[in-house]
């Protein structure tokens, strides 16, 4: 049986997929180059996914207090995808659309990490008023719609959100992340078909952790080059290093042309890993400690942005105050989550149904 592989280790830097018997005379995006950042964008990026790991930590650690109940699943070790996409996007313009796994999303948001931690302890302060909990988080003013829990659903409402960008002309771009384990499901295939087709503004990311709940991408899936699966919807995918925060905001500008450029859809696979469990009960039986322990030493995303810093001339001492602030950040966010009141009986009724007359 294949071994599963590190990000790594089967991926160049970010290549666009040609394979084989594609029709060559078709247009095709730019192999993407590293964004460029300032000093000051690193500093932002550095900030931003030291936030994520911090707060996953701490919810991690709630959870494990009792504070937070029912389904928890942390985005630690994929912090670049969210920051490097988020980075490249229009706040207010364009929407964004995942799965479960949605914390780190809504913090790169730049979403108050209160409202997100009360969300997960189910408090009235919280961003869906303590209802939707760590699954099913919204924010419609930021334009993200979520927070699905039912795997490879926000594929197709994404395909749907871009359809409105384009039924509306306003310019606005979807992008609707999904998982390796969804990129399996039935509605994936059925929502790139009309996505192209319909040449809606879309950019669909999957974000390939290797692992879907219980068994790694290499044991089910029988095309685990998952850059290359749209190529028979004319979909053009593009691989990059979801472990390098620059790598990811590149790719994303080059996705972002060329949706915007009328092209219609296109596939952007991740390569990255979670370096905890599936949820928080997951007696990983699907992969060993030294795996997780080897990502952690080779290619941590953090640690990759903390080179960069350093090259950019950005001293350690420099480093520890935003490490400093974000630990003060977090544990206001968790002191907040676990004083603050619950919803009252009567929000059991709101926000549940839609009336249109
Ligand atoms: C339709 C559906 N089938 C099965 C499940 C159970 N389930 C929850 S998460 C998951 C694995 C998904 O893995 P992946 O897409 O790789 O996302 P990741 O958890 O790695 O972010 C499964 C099978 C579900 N929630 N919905
Ligand atoms: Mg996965």
């Amino acid at each position: 049986m294949a071994k599963p592989t590190t990000p790594r280790a089967d991926s160049a830097k970010a290549k666009a997929a040609v394979p084989a018997g594609a029709d060559h005379n078709r247009p095709r995006p730019e192999t993407p180059t590293d964004y460029k950042a300032s000093k000051e964008e690193l500093l932002e990026f550095y900030r931003q996914m030291v936030l994520i790991r911090r707060f996953e930590e701490k919810a991690g650690q709630l959870y494990g207090l009792g504070f937070i109940g029912g389904f928890c699943h942390l985005y630690i070790g994929q912090e670049a995808v969210a920051v490097g996409i988020q980075s490249a996007l229009k706040p207010g313009k364009d929407s964004v659309i995942t799965g479960y796994r949605d914390h780190g999303h809504m913090l790169a948001y730049g979403i108050d990490p209160k409202v997100i931690m009360a969300e997960l302890t189910g408090r009235e302060a919280g961003i869906s008023r303590g209802k939707g909990g760590s699954m099913h988080m919204f924010s419609v003013e930021h334009k993200f719609y979520g927070g699905h829990g039912i795997v490879g659903a926000q594929v197709s409402l994404g395909a749907g959100l871009a359809f409105g960008h384009k039924y509306n002309d306003d310019g606005g771009v979807c992008v609707a992340y999904f998982g390796d384990g969804a990129a399996n499901q039935g509605q994936v295939y059925e929502s790139f078909n009309m996505a192209e087709l319909w040449k809606l503004p879309i950019i669909f990311v999957i974000e390939n952790n290797q692992y879907a709940m219980g068994t790694s991408v290499n044991r089910a899936s029988s095309e685990d080059q998952l850059y290359r699966r749209g190529e028979s919807f004319r979909i053009p995918g593009i691989q990059v290093d979801g472990m390098d925060v620059l790598a990811v905001r590149g790719a994303t500008e080059e996705a972002l042309k060329w949706v915007q450029g009328g092209n219609g859809p296109i596939l952007l696979e991740m390569k990255t890993y979670r370096y905890r469990g599936h949820s928080m009960s997951d007696p990983a039986k699907y992969r060993s400690r030294d795996e997780v322990q080897a990502v952690r030493e080779n290619s941590d995303p953090i640690e990759g942005v903390k080179k960069y810093l350093i090259d950019a001339g950005v001293s350690e001492d420099e480093i520890k105050v935003i490490d400093q602030d974000i630990r003060k950040i977090v544990a206001e966010a968790a002191d907040f989550a676990e004083t603050s009141p619950e919803p009252e009986m009567h929000e059991l009724y709101t926000d549940v149904l839609v009336e249109q007359y």
